[in-house]
């Protein structure tokens, strides 16, 4: 078993497709181990992304992610980083394929609908920045 960290972005959220992303979740085998509505901070924004801090588009990015309310989830599968990553498709949701979140729910490549850590590394940083262990038992 595998965990990752997934956010239902605030576009997604404000256009009320949250319970539709959570039903592809359940439909495809994942198991919500954490999960919470958050309507995140410009600075605690800009600590999620930090790794994004010299990109052209990272004051953008910190703005969008503060724009509304979000939710944040741990989901636990085997491979479940690839997995949630394949489910949500390319970032660019004009480049990402039919059946995928961004395909689906997002309508640019900044307001793409979902997140999901990229490698094993970053869910280890991603979920605890997040989440406490006591929210994932
Ligand atoms: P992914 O989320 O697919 O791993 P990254 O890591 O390249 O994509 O980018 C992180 C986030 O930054 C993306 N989810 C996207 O919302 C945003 N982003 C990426 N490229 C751009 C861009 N050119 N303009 C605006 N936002 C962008």
């Amino acid at each position: 078993m595998e965990r990752t960290f997934a956010i239902i972005k605030p576009d997604a959220f404000a256009a009320g497709n949250a319970g539709k992303i959570l039903a592809r979740i359940y439909a495809e085998g994942f198991k919500v181990v954490g999960l919470k509505k958050l309507y995140l901070s410009k600075v605690e924004a800009e600590g999620f992304y930090h790794v994004h801090k010299a990109r052209p588009f990272f004051g953008e990015l910190t703005d969008f992610m503060c724009s509304g309310p979000c939710i944040v989830m741990v989901l636990e599968a085997p491979d479940a980083i690839k997995k949630w990553r394949d489910l949500m498709g390319a970032t660019n949701p004009a480049q990402a394929e039919p059946g995928t979140l961004r395909k689906e729910f997002g309508s640019s490549i900044g307001e793409n609908a979902t997140h999901g850590s990229d490698a094993p590394e970053t869910a280890a940083f991603e979920i605890p920045y997040f989440f406490a262990g006591l929210e994932l038992l």
